[in-house]
């Protein structure tokens, strides 16, 4: 794409050289009732500007795929009627329509590195859901990732997928993992999925510097995923995580969710299941993954 519209804070830094942080908009739009959404979505631009850097929520408004939105185009993202859920081939489509929509990681991943950033930040990623062998429902951002160069700061994979079989899919596509200070990739809403990692990151300098390997490569690598763990004392009660999403698997089947709507649906259903411990969980698990994606971008931008 030629180079999407930007606010002209976001054009300023991008042409400075100056530290910028990408922000998807699904969550917003589809991933977090109301009023959190509103509140997070501010909160992560306060917090990535705390850190030095200059956030870039993304999202398509009446058609048009904007970079950096300002105050009041993130309330009408988040209070807005009729919003979209935008993976990276809805794209076209709402461009044509004049639709306005939350970009999915998919969408947040182009757009982004279509714009010359280079760091995200996110909840939790998609992937291969339980069930695959016979739905073959798999998130398109495993294959935009595959093939954007772009490091993306999340908790995990979201705990409701097939989060071995989403790890294998990544090794398929030449996605690099590593763990933040851990030596398990993260498990979303609880501190850990329990499965290895076989890249353990101590610093934000360090993970500055997997950057510029990458771009010693740069005409075929994928993303850098940092995996940040919630912490332990934050974590969503793994008992009550694993009893509560089982039942949250049943009843999708049961009302044959399907699509776009399975992801919504089960993140809906785990938080209104746990009495909003699940909302505190991906709020921390967002915020965290803000700040520690802020801090990469510094170290990126000083070191180039
Ligand atoms: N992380 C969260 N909440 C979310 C999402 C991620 O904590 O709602 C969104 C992201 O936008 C991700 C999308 O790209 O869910 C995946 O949806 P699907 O499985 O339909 O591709
Ligand atoms: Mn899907």
């Amino acid at each position: 794409m030629k180079v999407p519209l930007q606010s002209q804070e976001v054009s300023d830094a991008l042409a400075q050289g100056a530290p910028v942080v990408a922000l998807e908009s699904t969550i917003i739009t589809h991933g977090l009732p109301r009023p959190w959404n509103l509140q997070l979505a501010l909160e992560l631009e306060e917090i990535i500007r705390e850190e030095g850097a200059v956030p870039a929520t993304i999202a398509v408004l009446a058609g048009v795929p904007t970079v950096g939105l300002d105050s009041h185009q993130i309330e009408f993202a988040a209070t807005g009627t009729g919003l979209r859920k935008l993976g990276f081939r809805d794209l076209p489509v709402a461009m044509a329509l004049q639709i306005s929509g939350g970009t999915t990681i998919s969408a947040t991943a182009y757009l982004a590195a279509s714009a010359g950033i280079r760091v995200f930040a996110t909840g939790g990623l998609g992937g291969v859901h339980r069930g695959w062998v016979q739905a073959q429902d798999e998130s398109a951002d495993l294959d935009m990732l595959g093939r954007t160069c772009i490091t993306v700061v999340c908790a995990g994979v979201k705990s409701i997928l097939d989060v071995p079989a989403t790890l294998e899919r990544l090794e398929t596509k030449s996605v690099t993992v590593t763990a933040y200070r851990s030596d398990t990739f993260p498990g979303f809403l609880l501190h850990s999925s329990g499965k290895a990692v076989d890249w353990r990151i101590d610093s934000p300098e360090q993970v500055a510097a997997i950057m510029r390997g990458q771009d010693a490569l740069a005409d075929r690598t994928g993303a850098l995923i940092v995996g940040n763990p919630v912490p332990e004392d934050q974590q969503l009660d793994p008992e009550l995580h694993n009893r509560v999403l089982a039942n949250a698997c049943e009843a999708a089947e049961a009302e044959n969710v399907t699509g776009q709507a399975v992801t919504p649906y089960l993140l809906g259903h785990l938080i209104k299941e746990t009495g909003d411990a699940a909302v505190e969980t991906n709020l921390a698990a967002v915020r965290a993954n803000a700040r520690l994606a802020a801090q990469i971008a510094v170290a990126f931008a000083a070191g180039a």
